[in-house]
């Protein structure tokens, strides 16, 4: 349990610097989503011209216990591969049945979701004022689809993990695009 006198009871946000402080963040650049997007030829090119940050994570993880969240405020850049926006790699929970909330502060974007089951896709908008409800065993990828920063804040159980893996492997079904200046889910083979 965390006592009430302790600094992870209050947090506050930094947008500019997307960090919290006091809290670990992770930096993914270009070339740690290799794989991610559909169109090679075009990661390539863009990897050969330099290597920009793409989004950050400032975890908040209190010790795990029954019961318990963790939380991270996540800030993705806006840009586009070919005519796929900048994303995160995405995931499942280690423990699959784990869902999550995302909470849209800033900026305008979309929440890819496929069911681990199914197959079954869906684009969700996240921005601000969104809530986007992360079902369990559902692999979700974040998207911007704006032209500045994205910031959200995704909480999820303490003992939920990720499983980067099975992305790694088989990456989503779909991708997200730009057609006609808005964001449109496709299948990836085409
Ligand atoms: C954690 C939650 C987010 C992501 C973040 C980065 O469960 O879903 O904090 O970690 O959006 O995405 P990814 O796929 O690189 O972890
Ligand atoms: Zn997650």
């Amino acid at each position: 349990m965390i006592p009430l006198d302790s600094d992870l009871i209050l947090k506050s946000l930094d947008f500019e610097n997307a960090s919290i402080p006091g809290q670990k963040r992770v930096e993914r650049y270009l070339a740690d989503v290799r794989g991610s997007f559909a169109d090679t030829q075009a990661f390539e090119a863009a990897l050969a011209r330099g290597n920009p940050l793409l989004y950050a994570v400032a975890g908040v993880e209190p010790p795990d216990g029954p019961g318990q969240l963790h939380y991270g405020l996540g800030i993705l850049y806006p840009g586009k591969i070919g005519n796929e926006y900048y994303l995160t790699k995405g995931h499942y929970h280690s423990v699959r049945e784990c869902a999550e909330v995302y909470i849209g502060l800033k900026g305008k974007g979309a929440m890819l979701l496929e069911d681990g089951t199914t197959g079954e896709s869906r684009m969700v908008s996240l921005g601000e004022k969104e809530v986007v409800y992360v079902p369990g065993n559902t692999a979700h990828r974040t998207v911007n689809t704006g032209n500045e920063p994205l910031v959200y804040v995704g909480v999820y159980p303490s003992n939920a993990g990720h499983d980067y893996g099975s992305i790694a492997q088989n990456n989503f079904r779909m991708v997200i695009v730009e057609e006609g200046g808005k964001p449109v889910m496709k299948p990836r083979s085409t």
